[in-house]
């Protein structure tokens, strides 16, 4: 059994220690096509009730997103991406404790979530917003999600192309770690990493990444992980996006294994009770 890491992970007034049972991260998109109900208000209220459900089941943070990072996904305008999330996170705030995360990579959406409520930015592009986003994340000292990707949602999955993919993630995590912290105002306390499976990636280049989990413990940070519903599963066992949930529990167990701290799902009580599970067994292991 891998040595648990001594670290405390600070989002504005959360603070997490670990080692420490793995974190569940429930997903709530407020996507037109995941919660449409054709007004506004209904959008941001099914989001916000389906939030509530996955806190009573067990979520100890949640993910909230208005623009989809999905392969081939387009992008929204900045007011749009702000219509959809701002209600929803001002909703929770006022109704849960958990830790809110504004899943962005526009830096003003994350300025606007904080002021909201949001404590953690969840930065799908980590590689190209940059200082801006930092600005907003050290103004707030809020925690920071630093997710590795290789081109954008529109264009990412068109020909991904690594020497050594676990190697240059790795590469990526420490000059970002590096530069938000020297030159970002961000302490290393305040950071996650990511490995972002699927953002430009092949099944492969996947599969390499949930061998290597382990290797990014060296960064001492809390490892944050997504697989649920993703496509590499669907690749590698020709499943449909509707029953992928026990394959990425396999991952998720794996995960933890191999260190993964934090698991972001759409499945919070199937994820929760895979994590417990593998958790008790690991707990038994001798050193
Ligand atoms: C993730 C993640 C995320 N994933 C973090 N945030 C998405 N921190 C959104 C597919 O191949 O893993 N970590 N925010 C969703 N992105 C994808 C990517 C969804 C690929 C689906 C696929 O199906």
């Amino acid at each position: 059994m891998i040595p648990a890491t001594e670290m405390i992970f600070r989002a504005r007034q959360f603070e997490v220690a670990f080692p420490r049972p793995a974190l569940v991260m429930g997903i709530v998109n407020v996507t037109p096509d995941s919660f449409s109900d054709g007004g506004k208000f209904l959008d941001a209220a099914a989001a916000a009730a389906h939030a509530l459900k996955m806190v009573e089941l067990g979520a100890d943070l949640l993910d909230i997103g208005g623009e989809s990072t999905r392969p081939g996904a387009a992008p929204i305008s900045e007011a749009e991406e702000l219509q959809r999330v701002i209600p929803v996170i001002q909703k929770l705030a006022a109704r849960v404790s958990v830790p809110l995360s504004i899943d962005t990579t526009k830096p003003a959406v994350a300025r606007a979530a904080l002021q909201a409520g949001a404590s953690i930015v969840n930065d799908a592009g980590a590689r190209i917003a940059g200082e801006a986003m930092w600005r907003a994340v050290a103004e707030f000292q809020a925690g920071y999600v630093c997710l590795h990707s290789q081109g954008t949602p529109a264009t990412m999955q068109a020909n991904p192309v690594y020497a050594d993919v676990v190697l240059e993630v790795g590469e990526f995590f420490e000059e970002r770690l590096e530069a938000m912290t020297r030159r970002g105002g961000i302490a290393p306390e305040q950071v996650a990493l990511d490995v972002g499976i699927g953002f430009g990636k092949t099944l492969e280049h996947n599969l390499q990444l949930l061998a290597h989990l382990q290797s990014f413990g060296r960064f001492q940070r809390p490892l944050l992980l997504g697989v649920s519903r993703k496509s590499f599963i669907g690749h590698l066992l020709g499943a449909g996006v509707d029953e992928r949930l026990p394959a990425a529990l396999v991952c998720a167990s794996l995960a933890v294994e191999s260190g993964v701290q934090i698991i972001r799902t759409h499945d919070v009580a199937e994820t929760v009770q895979a994590v417990r599970m593998a958790e008790a067994v690991l707990a038994r292991k001798k050193n």
